[in-house]
């Protein structure tokens, strides 16, 4: 099995103005397809050829630092566009914020953890609402690292890498990461992920 670059579930430019058409063709039809050539290189030969993206990004942490670095990537991206959508935002659907006020205390403590971990990220990485013990809860993590090779579920990912900002906020992370929270997040996708992690 080879790694393909999925197709953005949304045109170029339907994020804007949050996230421009610029950001989205350098980011996913150049960084995220990188990533893929990269990983179906790598993989070639290894002991992990064959095997489905979750099985080499678990198995590859810690054995192959640059299988996993593009493997891992693919796999935090693949997800990415998925977390937002246009005009999205809003409500979070009553049962994943149940167990978001459960986990995280309430939903403003959630969004003030994930912008702080976001934000807090030193150089790049991504900040998650993942699923772990029984309880959502808040993480960021480092470079392409997800929280899968934690022993969590990602259920939601903001990638901080200055290619997912620099053209539309320039340094301006924070902005970035609220706006990502407050008008892009697909909730309702996410809520997808929670049922099938909380099983
Ligand atoms: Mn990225």
């Amino acid at each position: 099995m080879t790694f393909s670059l999925p197709d953005l579930p949304y045109s170029h430019e339907a994020l804007q103005p949050y996230m421009s058409r610029e950001t989205l063709e350098y980011h996913h039809d150049k960084h995220h397809l990188a990533y893929v050539n990269t990983a179906n290189t790598l993989l070639k030969g290894t002991e992990w050829e064959g095997k489905t993206l979750e099985e080499v990004v678990k198995g590859s942490f810690g054995k192959n630092v640059s299988l996993f670095n593009n493997a891992s990537q693919h796999y935090n991206h693949m997800h990415f566009w998925n977390w937002m959508k246009p005009k999205g935002g809003g409500k979070i659907p009553g049962k994943l914020e149940k167990a978001i006020v459960d986990g995280c205390g309430s939903l403003d403590k959630m969004k003030e953890d994930l912008i702080a971990a976001g934000v807090g990220q030193f150089g790049s990485g991504w900040c998650w609402l993942q699923f772990k013990d029984g309880k959502v809860t808040v993480s960021k993590t480092a470079n392409g690292e997800n929280p899968l090779v934690h022993g969590a579920t990602p259920i939601l990912g903001c990638d901080v890498w200055e290619h997912s900002y620099y053209i539309d906020y320039r340094n301006r992370r924070p902005d970035y990461v609220k706006a990502f929270i407050e008008n892009l997040v697909n909730w309702d996708h996410v809520a997808q992920m929670y049922d099938k992690a909380s099983g």
